[in-house]
This record gives C-alpha cells, sequence and structure tokens, in this order.
C-alpha cells in the first residue's frame, strides 16, 4: 500500500494519524496518508519562516525565475506519474489529466517564472504646491510565508496556479491540498528537490479542514496570508480563523454559474460548448454551467441537442480512451449530488435524461458514478436553481428577451463566470457586461489566458488570480518617496 506523507523542512515525515485514499471509480483504498497535527503545521510554518531567511531569500529574480523553469521541466519528466496519481485520486479520464490537469501544471511554473522577470509598476515625478519634487516608486517584496489550501476538483493544476506565483514573488508555502486528493501535491514535493528549490520552500502538510491540519494552517500567527479555493461556505470559516491575525486572503469559490443561449448562435457550436460546459469533469468544475437560459425559439431544439450529447457519454473506466464521464470524488459527494437530483424533483423538474446511477456489473459499482442529468421546468427560486451542486447537471429554461436573460443569470448570491452564446457581436459585448460575474465567455467557455484576471464576486470570492493579479497578492509594495 502506498504512503503519502507529509513534507516538511525538505523530508518526508510520518503523522500520528492517518487516513485512506480512495479511488473514486471502484472504492477501493489506494494509498495511507499521513495527517499532520498542530505541532507539525507549527514545524511546516516554522521551516518555511527560516526558508525565507536562507538560500531561497537571497536568489535574484532571474535565478529564482531559472528555478521555477526546472521544476517546470522536472514535472514534465514526471509526467506519467503525475497522471496517474491525479487519475487515480479522482477517478478522472487518463486523456482529460494528460490534456488538463498535468500540462497547466508545469506552464503555471513556466508563466509566473517569466511574469516576474517583467512585473514593472509605476514610479511618480511628484511636485507639491510649494515646489517641493520628489520621486515616488514602489519596490515588490514577498509577503512572507503563505499558507495555500486547494480541492479535489483540479487538484494539481489548482494547488501549482497558486504555488507558482507566491514562489515567484519570493515567498515560502505550507500547502494543505484536499484530504480526497493527497498525491500529486506530494509528488511535486520530489520534482522541488531535483529543480534545486531549498528545503522549507516548499511544504505539505495533510489532513482535513476544522481540528485538522487546515484550520491548523489557517490560525497560526506566523502565516501571513492565506490563499484558498473550495466552497464558499468554507472561506467564510477560513476569514473568520484568519481574523484575529488579520491575513490577506485570496478566495476562489463556488459558483451557480448562468450560460445564455440565443437563438442566433451557432446551434452545434453551443451545443457542443455547453457539452462541455455542463458535463467536463462529471461537472465538477467551478466554471461549470449549472443554470442554462435559452432563447423560446430554439428552446426545445437546444434541450434535444443537450440531451442527445448527455445520452452519448461514456461513463467508464478512466483508462479507458472511449470514456468521457469519470465518477464523483467520493460516495459522500454522490449522496449530496443525488440529494439535489430528488429534490428536483421534489420541486417540480421534469427529468429530461439522468437522474439516477449508472449499473456496470462489475467493480465500478462500488465507484461513485452517477448519470448526467438535465432538468427543465424549475422556478427561478428553487433550491436546485439557487444552490451549488457540483456534478454533470442542469437546468434549462427559456426565455423571452435579452433583458429578461439578463435578469434571470444575474439573480444569484454567486458571480463566478458566466457564457454567452450568439453570432451577433454587438449583443455578445451588450450582454457580457452586464453580468455580474468576475469571468465572461462569448460563444467558447473555459478558454484560458494566465495573464488574464481569475475570479469571483459575491459569494464566488475575494480578489482575482492569475498575471499581475496574482503577483500582487503575493507581493507587499513598499512605497519609496525621494525628495529631489
Ligand atoms: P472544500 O471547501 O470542502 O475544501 C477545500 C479545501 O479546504 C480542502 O483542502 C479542505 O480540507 C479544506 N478545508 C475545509 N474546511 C476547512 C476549514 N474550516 N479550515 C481550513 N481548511 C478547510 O471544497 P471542495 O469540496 O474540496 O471543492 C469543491 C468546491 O470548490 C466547490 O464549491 C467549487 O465551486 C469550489 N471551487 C472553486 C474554484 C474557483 O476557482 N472559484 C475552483 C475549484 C473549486
Ligand atoms: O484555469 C484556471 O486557472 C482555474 N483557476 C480554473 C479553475 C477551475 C475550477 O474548478
Amino acid at each position: 500500500m502506498k504512503l503519502f506523507q507529509n513534507y516538511i523542512d525538505g523530508r518526508f515525515v510520518p503523522g500520528k494519524r492517518g487516513f485512506a485514499d480512495i479511488n473514486p471509480a471502484d472504492g477501493s483504498t489506494i494509498a495511507h496518508v499521513a495527517e499532520a497535527d498542530a505541532a507539525q503545521v507549527d514545524e511546516a510554518v516554522h521551516a518555511a519562516r527560516q526558508a525565507l531567511h536562507g538560500e531561497w531569500g537571497r536568489l535574484g529574480i532571474r535565478e529564482r525565475a531559472a528555478r521555477l523553469h526546472s521544476l517546470a521541466d522536472a514535472i514534465e519528466k514526471r509526467f506519467d506519474c503525475f497522471v496517474h496519481a491525479e487519475v487515480a485520486d479522482t477517478g478522472k479520464p487518463v486523456w482529460l489529466a494528460s490534456r488538463l490537469d498535468v500540462p497547466r501544471a508545469a506552464v503555471n511554473f513556466r508563466v509566473f517564472a517569466d511574469l516576474i522577470k517583467i512585473a514593472g509598476l509605476e514610479s511618480f515625478q511628484t511636485e507639491t504646491p510649494d515646489g517641493v519634487q520628489a520621486l515616488n516608486y514602489a519596490v515588490r517584496k514577498p509577503l512572507g510565508v503563505i499558507g495555500v489550501i486547494t480541492p479535489w476538483n483540479l487538484p494539481l493544476l489548482l494547488l501549482t496556479w497558486k504555488v507558482a506565483p507566491a514562489l515567484a514573488s519570493g515567498n515560502t508555502v505550507v500547502v494543505k491540498p484536499s484530504e480526497e486528493t493527497p498525491a500529486t501535491a506530494t509528488i511535486l514535493a520530489e520534482a522541488m528537490e531535483e529543480a534545486g528549490i531549498p528545503r522549507g520552500v516548499y511544504n505539505v502538510v495533510h489532513g482535513f479542514g476544522p481540528g485538522s491540519a487546515g484550520e491548523f494552517l489557517t490560525q497560526h500567527p506566523d502565516v501571513n496570508a492565506i490563499t484558498f479555493t473550495g466552497e464558499s461556505k468554507t472561506g467564510a470559516a477560513i476569514m473568520k480563523a484568519a481574523a484575529p491575525t488579520v491575513k490577506p486572503v485570496s478566495f476562489e469559490l463556488g459558483g451557480k454559474n448562468a450560460a445564455l443561449v440565443f437563438a442566433d448562435c451557432n446551434l452545434d457550436d453551443a451545443v457542443k460548448g455547453l457539452s462541455d460546459a455542463v458535463f467536463l469533469n462529471t461537472g465538477q468544475v467551478c466554471l461549470c454551467a449549472e443554470r442554462v437560459y435559452v432563447e423560446r425559439k430554439i428552446f426545445s431544439q437546444f434541450i434535444e441537442a443537450l440531451k442527445g450529447r448527455a445520452e452519448s457519454l461514456n461513463p467508464g473506466w478512466p483508462n479507458d480512451e472511449k470514456t468521457n464521464l469519470g465518477p464523483l470524488i467520493s460516495a459522500q459527494h454522490r449522496v449530496k449530488v443525488l440529494s439535489y437530483y430528488k429534490l428536483a424533483k421534489e420541486e417540480g423538474a421534469t427529468v429530461v435524461t439522468g437522474g439516477g446511477v449508472p449499473q456496470f456489473g462489475d467493480k465500478r459499482d462500488h465507484g461513485f458514478y452517477i448519470q448526467p442529468t438535465i432538468y427543465t421546468g424549475l422556478r427561478e427560486s428553487a433550491r436546485c436553481v439557487k444552490e451549488e451542486i457540483f456534478g454533470p447537471v442542469c437546468h434549462i429554461a427559456p426565455f423571452d428577451s435579452e433583458e429578461e436573460a439578463v435578469a434571470m443569470a444575474n439573480d444569484t448570491n454567486y458571480g463566478l463566470a458566466a457564457s454567452i452564446w450568439t453570432t451577433d457581436l454587438k449583443r455578445g459585448h451588450r450582454v457580457a457586461q452586464q453580468m455580474t460575474v468576475g469571468i465572461t465567455w462569448v460563444n467558447c467557455w473555459f478558454l484560458r489566458d494566465l495573464r488574464t484576471p481569475f475570479g469571483g464576486v459575491g459569494l464566488s470570492g475575494i480578489g482575482r488570480e492569475g498575471g499581475i493579479h496574482s503577483l500582487n497578492f503575493y507581493s507587499e509594495l513598499n512605497n519609496i518617496c525621494i525628495r529631489l
């Protein structure tokens, strides 16, 4: 049986307690995970603090960037190992981990290694009313020790999306990956060593949230900032824990994202795009569309087409090339998603397709598969239209005017992403600018440029990640004013 240990100050260390790492494809135990107690989290934070004052703290930007490129090389060298580990932890298809999760991990480090070398700051020539002249400029310094807490849906992608800009900015990190997906964060430690990242710069503590490593980290007085991706209610708990020490927080939280499909769209593109937007990664992407609004003229046609896509999805073993729908992450999460499938019917939904659990007649029946599901007929106030489900499911509702579509899309406490499907470019711009979200796609979905701001409004988060926005969060700016 594999063992995933904590990684503190450049050493793999066991925990006093442990927990099982489960393969969602068949429910089997694939590894034992060492849980860090409060003393070990403290050791990790101490190691990270010490490392700030060691070799890492003395490296110039160019050398730091070079080591991050070496780290990307080390990830690419272990490509198959990362893919295998990510697939075993999440049950996602091998092709998805190979095309999305693992390549992005390496790219995350390359992008921020390059960006930190050119990220400039403005300077100002100042003249006061009484004629005194001054030059103002700001210098960028690391924030210090960053606590990184990540979810299970895109484990390596989202962890490196935070660790890369944190390290590029000269910080050190203590990461707490999701208890559901401990593997790739642990393997990343080996790549760090190979890339010459000094000990103490990257530390991993395994465990849960409340009363465990997550909470120990967020409460720790010597952690300078918390960057977190996960559920909105977890974000609220972290904010509370971080409040006494006034830590800055960067939050990427939940969503209940809308898609607006206009009658003038290219229907094939919209159906294909929304099939991804609803079902990719078994609907476990924060950007997934769980509310689809379709102009009445094409409502029935669209439903039939998306139903066809849903029914052609192939749930199966991750390493089967024909598989394009993996399991949900855990038994517990499937119970949650199925409770929404039941609730939808109680709230008066019409089931277009799905609503249950597929049967395979083999070990996959011990895994956590679920049918892709489409509903219609719910009131806009229904809980299934308001609450994030985080599964392969959407509700489709008709609209008659642009104003009505915008109003329904914005009637949510979340505000992460939206997609608009239209061939009318003016409408695309007009509607996009009215969306109360952080990210709007027109005629596409999850098309990423890593320099762009990424994040949400309302319950969907605080702050923006990506490009200079990440570097600004992970830096402390010191403005220097020189009288001339
Ligand atoms: P989660 O909030 O349950 O857990 C995320 C992480 O937080 C885990 O590592 C967990 O152990 C830790 N945690 C839980 N309680 C904690 C506490 N009190 N203190 C400190 N740490 C704690 O989320 P999840 O179920 O792993 O992920 C799914 C959620 O993440 C969905 O809501 C999804 O929308 C959201 N998400 C958002 C984005 C985004 O970019 N906005 C990206 C991915 C996932
Ligand atoms: O692509 C990204 O950078 C990103 N943060 C994606 C988040 C997906 C949420 O599940």
